[in-house]
């Protein structure tokens, strides 16, 4: 019991099961040949027959289903009769098929009769990526769980059956796009020995939906093309583009496009040459267009020369270019201004930008998080996002600008940062496949509520005992804001050590730009904490909708876990509570000590419910987040004391060891960190 299978545990077939449990109607696709594998190899008991048919099969057709409003993707398996004889139809195009066939899984394993079925849903989002941080030499950026799953040398020659497995687990959640390589990009992958290695990708994938997208690095036709610029305005380039976007299609006709990172972090892009980064999307969107491609052009930005709040950079440079897109490109920004935290207001450029389709960027690996290490299921942290009321036009929520409805896009898209590597257990840990999951399934649908997929994730990897269920999805619920409680409570944020980004680093002051330290973000001195972003300090609460920088304007209509992200106030504030800030910032601190604690607890009451290697790595790894909870607590609590004077509240222990001790840890040679 390795986790290998992930949330796909079918059980071991039994002789009452029928012998070959599908009939498929109509032309044998591949797609319907990969959902018919999957049957077979479920083969759920109690099930009976199962016919996979399109819509548009006589068969079907003569039953009146309400097919029509399915769509591209959408499926429909209920429980009919056909010449006399009952039987499980799924049916809609082939995708909507292998999507029913999964849905058809999902219910059974999930405790459901296998009779009177009666399943219909399409997915709310047109594009659900992945996109996996993976370097051509095999190290995952901000991966925790092993080396990459591609391995790029023996491609394309070796096709690892495990590539089918990692198609056929994103399928079973609708996922229907990766980018294989890192933002960070090399220009090796666009030369013609790498684009056949994404090819034989894309063969293994295409049977269960899944298109293959490249990262491309600005500067290509410079370091690849012998070009002297990679200007976006000289022909030359477009030129270039196009005709290796000519080369890509040719090895894969379906190719997705290009997903880039542009003048971020030492990456190269058009503002390197004066145009601006709708210029650079809208050549590389010109070069893929005529293939049905797309770009997907990311908006996390940050410029050095203004340091004033790095908050406010992506809106500030991208809210201008509304408009200015071409048909084809996307722009994906990151749940929250800043990067990837464990809790930030959503970004303000959803809802700002109504002329461009929006994807929101999310990270499923738990970089800021405790790598693979802390138990934190972050569906809560996505759906936080997705459900934010933007205030604007009406109360529109965030679901509703990303999935297109909102101002009638064509595309939408969502994206999700892949915590997989090669580990056995492909994500680290037993409950971090659960944030693989969960993505995928908010991806789907951004409505369903972290609860009900907890509950239906622990149903499938561990099993359907009552008591176990309610243990582990309590686990899973309480996990999150535990890690928000003892690394950055009440709306602090970047705290971590440098680097690594894995402990705490409250104090670092050294770092070149004053936007890379922490303590440009937490702004604490002897007399108070938070970072003011009203009119008083740098303004990015004007960002969000008039409705809502209102409320965001004052500390007392700010939601009390954004409090210091929007607000600079003295130790002394008193909190709607009646309790000091000071104080409530220590209980939080000890609420998400005390919180780990009792995860610890309940998963020893699981111990006869689950197989001993998965229970075990669990409570090993329970260990070491307790340790290191109590860990962030102290170093910060110790930071804040050094900075305030003031003393602990009666009942909250002192910290273990003494500033200098903490500020002394050094951690070589973390995993995933780009060398
Ligand atoms: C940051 C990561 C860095 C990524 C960057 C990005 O630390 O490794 O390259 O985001 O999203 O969070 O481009």
């Amino acid at each position: 019991e390795d986790g290998y299978r992930l949330w796909m545990r079918y059980a071991p077939a039994t002789a009452s099961q029928t012998a070959d449990p599908v009939t498929v109607r109509g032309e044998q696709t591949p797609m319907l040949a990969a959902a018919a594998a999957e049957l077979r190899r479920a083969n759920p008991a109690g099930l009976g027959p199962v016919m996979l048919a399109h819509a548009n099969d006589p068969a079907v057709t003569a039953l009146r289903l309400p097919v029509a409003t399915l769509g591209d993707e959408g499926y429909l398996v209920r429980s009919v009769t056909i010449d006399g004889r009952p039987v499980t139809l799924v049916t809609g195009t082939d995708r909507g098929i292998l999507y029913g066939t999964f849905a058809l899984l999902r219910h059974l394993a999930t405790g459901a009769a296998p009779t009177r079925i009666d399943l219909t849903s399409r997915p709310r989002v047109g594009l659900r990526m992945l996109n996996h941080w993976d370097n051509l030499d095999g190290v995952v950026e901000r991966g925790y769980a092993g080396r990459s799953l591609w391995d790029w040398w023996t491609l394309p020659d070796y096709r690892d059956p495990r590539y089918t497995d990692y198609a056929r687990a994103n399928a079973s959640l609708g996922i229907n796009g990766t980018v294989l390589n890192n933002v960070n990009a090399k220009v090796e992958s666009l030369t013609p020995r790498y684009i056949a290695k994404a090819a034989a990708l894309a063969d293994i994938f295409r049977p269960y939906g899944i298109k293959v997208y490249l990262s491309a690095r600005f500067s290509a036709p410079v370091e690849l093309g012998g070009l002297k610029t990679a200007n976006p305005k000289d022909p030359a380039v477009a030129a270039w583009w196009a005709a290796k976007s000519d080369e890509i299609y040719r090895a894969i006709p379906d190719f997705g496009g290009f997903l880039v990172k542009a003048n971020s972090e030492g990456q190269p892009g058009p503002r390197d040459y004066g145009a601006s980064h709708a210029d650079g999307a809208n050549m590389l969107a010109a070069a893929v267009r005529p293939h049905g491609g797309i770009v997907l052009w990311r908006a996390f930005v940050y410029a050095d020369t203004d340091p004033n709040d790095r908050a406010k950079q992506a809106y500030d440079e991208f809210k201008p270019l509304d408009g200015q897109f071409a048909k084809n490109v996307i722009v994906q920004v990151k749940n929250g201004a800043l990067d990837f935290q464990p809790r930030e207001p959503f970004h303000p450029l959803f809802g700002a930008m109504p002329r461009t389709p929006i994807a929101p960027e999310f990270q499923i690996t738990k970089e800021y998080l405790g790598f693979a290490t802390h138990l934190a299921y972050l569906a809560p942290l996505f759906s936080e996002t997705l459900t934010a009321d933007t205030h604007t036009r009406g109360h529109a929520r965030v679901s509703q600008v990303i999935d297109g409805s909102l101002d009638r896009h064509r595309l939408s898209a969502i994206a999700g940062v892949a915590n997989i590597g090669d580990s056995r257990d492909w994500t680290g840990s037993s409950f971090n496949q659960a944030n693989w999951y969960a993505y995928g399934r908010l991806a789907w649908d951004p409505s369903l509520t972290p609860q009900a997929i907890a509950r239906e994730w622990a149903m499938q990897t561990f099993g359907t005992d009552p008591k176990l269920l309610d243990t582990v999805v309590a686990m899973m619920m309480a996990s999150r804001e535990a890690v928000v409680d003892y690394t950055g409570p009440l709306g602090l944020a970047h705290l971590m050590a440098t680097g690594h980004h894995y402990g705490p680093g409250p104090w670092v002051a050294d770092l070149k730009r004053p936007e890379w330290n922490p303590v440009y973000y937490h702004r604490a001195d002897a007399a108070g904490i938070g970072f003011d972003r009203t009119k008083t300090g740098s303004k990015a609460v004007a960002q969000y909708a008039p409705g809502l920088a209102k409320l965001y304007a004052d500390p007392k209509t700010t939601p009390e876990n954004e409090l210091l992200w929007f607000h600079h106030l003295p130790w002394t504030y008193r909190m709607a509570s009646g309790a000091t800030l000071w104080d409530t910032l220590v209980q939080h601190y000890d609420r998400g000590v005390a919180t780990v604690d009792t995860l610890r607890t309940q998963w020893q009451q699981t111990k006869p419910l689950v197989d001993p290697e998965r229970w075990q790595k669990t409570d090993e790894f329970l260990a070491v987040q307790a340790r290191e909870a109590r860990w962030w607590r102290d170093a910060s609590l110790s930071y804040w004391m050094s900075l305030n004077n003031l003393p602990l509240p009666a009942g909250s222990p002192p910290p273990a060891h003494d500033l200098a001790w903490y500020k002394a840890q050094t951690f070589p040679y973390p995993p995933g960190n780009p060398q």
